[in-house]
């Protein structure tokens, strides 16, 4: 078993489960939600579908200061249309203002954005509900230990792939399976490049219907580095090309940085325990050219739209 599982293992099951009742330092995840609610403000209501920020809503303790519904894995976005519809009665009769109105987001992790709550996104979409959704993707199941998910990338180890070749399929492409559904809005963000997503959620913020953001959460726990590093992770997972930040508006996609000249894919891999198979004991050469070429693939075809 790779050392960095070894050590999840000896953890207190409150830390190995997103800390019990509070995140676990350096939580990349927990960065980008307090940067988007930063953005959103007091009127916003969660829709969360279970997950290591559910423990931020433990009642009757909460760090917001609007509302919270927990819901079910697979189900928050049929959540949202029931809060959106309530609040919409409220305001027919009367008895809310356009001012007292409330945000309606949904706040999930990977596992239900890119599998188990699929279809109701899609669903929700269709519907054109309008509301925020938001996934914190920490690439795994990370309250429950950090299992595989459909944004696992290509070659982690997880606590259910510790061949030595890890994780044999490559990360879904959930921000083109979105645009594909014609979101009014859909981007990518990362809480280390916090001017570039406060950006985003504000334009987010303006538009009606169904509006969708990605945020990539460096994860200490479930990535297996130390939490003061969150970070340079972060930068460096836009500076390799392997995070691209970009949005989806009218039909078009834009990158919003470019990282230009990228820096070698390795310089991120090789500072998470769930890589270090590629490293040690000796150099995976043919893997790590692979990620890099899986990489430069896709910035040549966003170089050839120019
Ligand atoms: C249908 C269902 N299966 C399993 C669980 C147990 N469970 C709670 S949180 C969680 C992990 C969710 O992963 P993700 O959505 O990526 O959020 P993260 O934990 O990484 O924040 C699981 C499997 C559940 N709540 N519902
Ligand atoms: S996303 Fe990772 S760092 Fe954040 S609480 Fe969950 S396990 Fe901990
Ligand atoms: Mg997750």
């Amino acid at each position: 078993m790779n050392e960095h599982f070894e050590r999840m293992k000896d953890l207190p099951s409150t830390h190995l489960l997103g800390a019990g009742t509070a995140l676990c330092a350096g939580c990349g995840g927990l960065e980008a939600v307090k940067e988007v609610y930063d953005v959103l403000g007091a009127n916003t209501v969660f829709v969360n579908a279970a997950g290591c920020m559910t423990l931020m809503s433990v009642y009757p303790f909460t760090p917001f200061r609007g509302s919270w519904l927990y819901t079910a894995m697979a189900s928050a976005p049929a959540g949202a249309q029931g809060v959106r519809d309530a609040l919409d009665v409220l305001k027919a009769k009367g008895r809310m203002t356009e001012e007292e109105d409330l945000e309606v987001v949904v706040l999930t992790g990977d596992g239900s954005a890119y599998g188990m709550g699929l279809s109701a996104t899609s669903g929700a979409i269709d519907r054109g509900l309008d509301f925020i959704y938001l996934c914190y993707d920490n690439e795994g199941y990370g309250n429950t230990g950090q299992q595989t998910s459909g944004g696992t990338p290509h070659a982690a180890h997880t606590a259910t792939n510790q061949t030595q070749a890890g994780v044999l399929g490559w990360k879904k492409d959930l921000f083109a399976i979105w645009t594909a559904n014609k979101p009014a809005y859909a981007a990518t963000v990362i809480g280390g490049e916090p001017l570039d997503l406060a950006r985003k959620i504000d334009k987010a913020k303006s538009i009606e219907g169904p509006r969708m953001i990605i945020a990539l959460a460096p994860c200490p726990t479930g990535w297996g580095y130390e939490p003061q590093h969150s970070v340079e992770i972060a930068k460096l997972a836009v500076k390799t090309g392997i995070w691209p930040l970009k949005e989806y508006e009218n039909g078009k996609v834009t990158h919003t940085r470019v990282p230009h000249p990228r820096t070698p894919v390795e310089e991120y891999l090789k500072l998470q325990g769930r890589f270090a198979h590629l490293f040690e004991p000796e150099r995976n050469e043919a893997a790590i050219a692979e990620i890099q070429g899986h990489v430069d693939a896709y910035w040549e075809t966003v170089d050839a739209e120019g």
